[in-house]
């Protein structure tokens, strides 16, 4: 039990969802390098641990692509994923309800 919860603190794994061009890309440079990067739309996934301080575990931050053909696949991340960051686009009031729609359907999920 002790060994299994040290290794439990050492790393959490967090998974960031949102629709394409929400900014998760973006999001995810800035906490790694507090630099604003030029993306291109992900295809796939980008993964990045980010380290925090000794007394805290390392965050193993999955940013998945968001457009529409992509969305079947973040399903397949929930497993082990401690925490969800859901990035939504303020500014695009258009794709609001999109937004809305599948954050519903992620944490509806039986597996998250
Ligand atoms: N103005 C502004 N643009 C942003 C912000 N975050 C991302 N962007 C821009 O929005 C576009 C899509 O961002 P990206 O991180 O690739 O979105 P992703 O598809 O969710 O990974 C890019 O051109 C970014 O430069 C933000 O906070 N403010
Ligand atoms: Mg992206």
């Amino acid at each position: 039990m002790g060994v299994c919860g040290s290794k439990l603190q050492k790393q959490a794994q967090v998974l960031m969802l949102g629709l394409d061009g929400s900014g998760k890309t973006t999001l995810l440079y800035k906490l790694m390098y507090n630099e604003s990067v030029v993306t291109v739309p992900t295809v796939g996934f980008n993964v990045e641990t980010l380290e925090t301080d000794r007394s805290s575990p390392s965050m193993t931050v999955w940013d998945v692509g968001g457009q529409k053909k992509m969305r079947p696949h973040w399903k397949h991340h929930y497993t082990d994923t401690a925490g969800l960051v859901f990035v939504v686009d303020s500014w695009d009031e258009t794709r609001l309800e999109e937004a809305r729609k599948e954050l519903h359907r992620v944490i509806k999920s039986k597996n998250i």
